[in-house]
């Protein structure tokens, strides 16, 4: 699992940071759009599975390692801390297969 950033370069070449996103959309292989909130900007997100696609033991064991050491990864909600919200985030995701 690998957070998504919190910023992104726009068709200009400037950065920005992306705050709340939702409705997102499929737009075709690996590739989703949503729209920022609050704003007029729509962004893209690259994402890309393992082999089988599965939330798996591996992912489960990653996740438990990034949030007892404090990685970065295990802050699933991005508020910048990692706390028992996240581990419940994970676990329900976990339950849905994805990850
Ligand atoms: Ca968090």
């Amino acid at each position: 699992m690998v957070p998504l950033g919190d910023s992104a370069i726009d068709q200009h070449g400037q950065a920005f940071v992306v705050t709340g996103l939702s409705g997102l959309t499929h737009i075709g292989g690996g590739a989703f759009i949503a729209v920022m909130d609050n704003s007029n900007r729509l962004v893209q997100i690259d994402v890309s599975f393992g082999p089988d696609g599965l939330a798996d033991v591996a992912d489960f064991f990653a996740f438990v390692l990034a949030f007892f050491t404090g990685e970065r990864a295990a802050d699933v909600d991005g508020d910048g801390r990692i706390d028992l919200d996240d581990f419940s985030s994970f676990l329900a995701a976990f339950e849905r297969g994805c990850i």
